[in-house]
């Protein structure tokens, strides 16, 4: 087959050599022997010029392809070594990044959007029950992290936070004080703690910024998670200022996405929304949206939200950092609550049940530090993200949490 290394091997050989002869003489349904390729009466034969340049055109191919070849063979073997070495770097660099509160919604987003996992251990509750200190501290034995993205937490929405208080408290200050602690007894070089907008006071002026956290009480439908939450900040100054470790906080506002809890009574309230009109939907009933639908909330989609933290992970070591969409973008309950029903075309069945608590009115954010250290973030708009969420919820529907 022509190309192939019998075939170039044949053709390498000089016209007039007895391989290449040899070869010539097998060609199917080859020239008599009388007018062998070379022999005098050959060159005399009519049209033997253009057999000349066209053998020598041909020659001058295969050359060019063995050298391309060769040139391939160059690049494929370069490519490994350089592979090679850049594993061998990253094992020397020995960068293990544990991310616990993996299997929740921003820890999903963030699995998702990671293009190479090698330096990354995911971990959730199977792993370790991270409020119990033997197994926190045997999970950093275990894998010796460098960097830590502590996601994990008791998490709920405002009817959650609002009934289940001592759990949102102790979950939460259990889990945070032996994840940090262990940050600093197995010398890891950065941890990234991950506080919430609903932390900051509930009575202050707008919008809120990172200096403001402990100006006042938060709001008490989630004052409960929100202290816990602060502790962590405190507790993660307090061992950046005695020991000069690098741990910060990363502050998000309301986040959605694939992988959310879309529980009707813990949820937050696009999830919960979105299984609520699922259900309507489908039972052909009205689709009740808690409270007012007046309060105003910034919301930022998951994947947004994991590309930024692993931009914090390598690009800064700011002591807090708000995460969020412009204030400009923040919007109504009812604004987003619309967006689902159009999603699942039942625009028209939308009501409001006022009895339901409003919860905090609004917690209007600053992510001006964000946007001076990463100003051309390009966040995905509402209808996209609800989008995808819907249909991520629908596709899912049996093994989604609910
Ligand atoms: P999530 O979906 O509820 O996931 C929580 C994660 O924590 C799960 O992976 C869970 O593991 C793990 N976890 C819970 N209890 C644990 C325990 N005792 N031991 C070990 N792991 C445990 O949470 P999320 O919405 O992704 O939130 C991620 C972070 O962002 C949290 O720190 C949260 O406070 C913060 N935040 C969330 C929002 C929001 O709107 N969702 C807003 C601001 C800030 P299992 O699945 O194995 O139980
Ligand atoms: O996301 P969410 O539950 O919590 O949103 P927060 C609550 C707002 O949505 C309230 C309205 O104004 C509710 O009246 N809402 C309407 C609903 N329908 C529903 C529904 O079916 N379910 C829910 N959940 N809300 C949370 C804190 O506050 O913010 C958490 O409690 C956490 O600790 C989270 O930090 C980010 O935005 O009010």
């Amino acid at each position: 087959m022509p190309g192939s290394k019998a075939w170039v091997k044949s053709l390498g050989q000089k016209p007039g050599s007895k391989a290449g002869v040899k070869s010539l003489g097998q060609s199917p349904g080859g020239k008599s022997r009388g007018q062998r390729p070379g022999s005098k009466a050959w060159v005399k034969s009519p049209g033997s010029k253009a057999k000349v340049k066209g053998l020598g055109l041909l020659v001058i191919k295969c050359h060019a392809y063995q050298s391309q070849r060769t040139w391939f063979q160059t690049q494929y073997k370069g490519f490994i070594y350089v592979n090679l070495f850049y594993k061998l770097y990253n094992l020397i660099q020995m960068k293990k990044v544990l991310i616990t509160g993996s299997s929740g919604l921003v820890g999903k987003a963030i699995q998702n959007i990671l293009p190479d996992k090698e330096q990354y251990i995911f971990i959730t509750s199977k792993d370790a029950d991270l409020t119990d200190m033997s197994e926190t501290k045997r999970l950093f034995e275990k894998y010796k992290p460098t960097h830590v993205i502590h996601l994990a937490a008791c998490v709920g929405g405002l009817y959650k936070n609002m009934n289940n208080k001592v759990e949102m408290l102790e979950q939460n200050l259990l889990m945070n004080f032996n994840i940090v602690k262990c940050a600093h007894d197995y010398k890891v070089e950065k941890l990234i703690a991950c506080l919430s907008t609903c932390i900051f006071p509930d009575k202050t002026t707008y919008p809120i910024n990172e200096e403001m956290l402990h100006d006042g009480p938060p709001h008490n439908s989630n004052d409960c998670y929100a202290y816990a939450k602060r502790m962590l900040e405190i507790q993660c100054n307090a061992y950046r200022e005695n020991y000069g470790d690098n741990f910060i906080c990363v502050i998000p506002t309301n986040i959605y996405g694939p992988y959310d809890n879309f529980n009707l009574e813990d949820g937050h309230v696009i999830p919960s929304l979105i299984h609520k009109c699922y259900l309507a939907k489908k039972e052909g009933k009205p689709f009740i949206v808690r409270g007012t639908g007046k309060p105003l909330r910034q919301f930022i989609y998951s994947e947004d939200l994991g590309k930024l933290i692993l931009w914090v992970l390598e690009n800064t070591n700011e002591r807090s950092l708000i995460l969020s969409v412009d204030k400009e973008d923040e919007v109504t309950i009812e604004h987003m609550a619309r967006l689902i029903a159009k999603e699942f075309d039942y625009e028209n069945n939308l009501f409001f049940d006022a009895s339901f608590s409003d919860g905090q009115y609004k917690k209007t954010a600053d992510n001006s530090k964000l946007m001076s250290l990463y100003n051309d973030f390009d966040f995905i708009a509402h209808e996209e993200g609800i989008k995808k969420t819907v249909k991520w919820f629908t596709n899912n529907y049996e093994t989604a949490r609910k």
